[in-house]
């Protein structure tokens, strides 16, 4: 087992105080918190290292141009990508689904279909609606069921030549439930669909194989995984990359340029114009790292012990419901109050130290098939504990009485 206790001193905003209360965090699903040697190593890149990279002779420049480029290949080994130039640094996932969103505009035809699930975060549904808009493309949508969990038969019912693109994430994050990415992505393949993975929810509980999985393209945020905010991966497949056209024009993205013609850079480069976040990418290593010392089966290991008595002990509160009650989840518990808003328990917690997420998730879907306006997400990470949850119990428990 993990000494939690040793963890959690890696941290230091979990010994702050939040309105006069020790500091319960779990509001992980948002963003996690950063380790001291992430911190420091952002303080150490500017102080040592500081330099555009992939542009100067000078030392400063390679230095800066190695760290960044070792870090993409960690991340690469991280993920088991075949080649390091199928792994992209950009701002987040929301970039990176961005990025093959506008990439399909130019192979989508009226009547092809793109599907999405009814799970997804605002960040995978818009961009899809908005590149079928352009395209004339249909957008379809996989059903769930009571449990918060996809419905297989209904999504193969939607499969057809037609389908050019599926899409969904690796774990919800507003319910926690684990998708059946492999089985989708499979059967997807079988119709020639290519298939996008948003991964922001998992890469903080597992470690994602992309080519086991055999996904076209994986996308996923830094700042989840106690990496930088402003950082993040779009993996996809080199055959894929080399097929879709660049997203953004300009410096560092092209091979030649002149006012008659353009030609672009090899991959990595042809998707990374400007000067990129150069810290966060060198830094995001440093997380993945430090994950990876903590071993992501020590992770799985304690955040299912949190998610169990969580569970247990939440329910143990009268007119409580949780949404998102499937068999494979994730250290997410969502859950509600009969006759009560999520708001003010989340605002009343928060005076006692404890930070949760209230509201729609960015998943306003979800919220619409619970004809709910919202709910109560706390989202567990491994630097948590069963101690933190009782805190919570009682919190809302107190919150309860306060609102009745
Ligand atoms: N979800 C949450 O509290 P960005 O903002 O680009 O780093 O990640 C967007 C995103 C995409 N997909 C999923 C499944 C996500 O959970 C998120 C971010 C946060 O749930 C902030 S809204």
């Amino acid at each position: 087992m993990l000494d939690i206790q040793k963890i959690r001193a890696d941290f230091p905003i979990l010994s702050e105080k939040v309105n006069g209360k020790p500091l319960v965090y779990f509001d992980n699903g948002a963003t996690s918190q950063k380790p001291q040697i992430v911190i420091d190593a952002i303080a150490t890149y500017y102080q040592e290292i500081n330099a555009n990279i992939h542009r100067g002779v000078h030392t400063l420049s390679q230095l800066a141009t190695d760290a960044y480029e070792i870090s993409r290949v960690k991340i690469q080994h991280h993920i088991n990508a075949k080649f390091s130039h199928e792994v992209l640094f950009t701002s987040g996932t929301t970039f990176g689904i961005n990025l093959v969103t506008n990439g399909f505009a130019s192979i989508l035809k009226p009547g092809d279909e793109v599907v999405v699930s009814s799970l997804e975060h605002h960040s995978n549904i818009v961009p899809w609606q908005m590149l079928c808009e352009k395209t004339g493309a249909t957008l379809k949508v996989i059903p769930m069921n009571e449990e918060g969990e996809l419905i297989m038969e209904a999504f193969d019912a939607l499969l057809s030549e037609k389908t050019k693109v599926v899409t969904v994430n690796h774990i919800s994050n507003a319910l926690g439930i684990i998708n059946p990415i492999k089985y989708i992505i499979e059967k997807a393949h079988a119709v020639g669909a290519a298939v996008l993975i948003d991964g922001a929810q998992a890469v903080p509980h597992l470690k994602p194989d992309v080519q086991d999985l055999d996904c076209d393209f994986y996308a996923f945020s830094g700042h989840k995984m106690c990496g930088p905010t402003g950082t993040g991966i779009l993996y996809g497949k080199e055959e894929w990359l080399n097929k879709l056209p660049p997203y953004q024009g300009g410096g560092e993205m092209i091979k030649e340029v002149t006012f008659e013609k353009t030609t672009y850079a090899d991959l990595p480069h042809k998707f990374e114009a400007g000067t990129p976040n150069i810290a966060g990418g060198i830094v995001l290593g440093t997380a993945v790292d430090y994950l990876n010392n903590i071993g992501f089966d020590n992770i799985q290991k304690q955040e299912e012990a949190l998610l169990a008595h969580a569970t247990k002990r939440l329910l143990e509160i009268e007119g409580l419901r949780i949404y998102g009650t499937g068999k494979n989840k994730a250290s997410v518990v969502s859950f509600n109050i009969d006759g009560i808003h999520p708001y003010d328990i989340g605002s009343i917690i928060d005076k006692l130290g404890i930070a949760v997420r209230t509201g729609h998730h960015c998943a306003q879907p979800i919220m619409n098939f619970f004809c709910i306006p919202g709910t109560i997400r706390a989202s567990f990470s491994f630097y948590n504990t069963i101690e933190e949850i009782d805190a919570m119990v009682e919190a809302v428990k107190k919150a309860k009485t306060m609102l009745s």
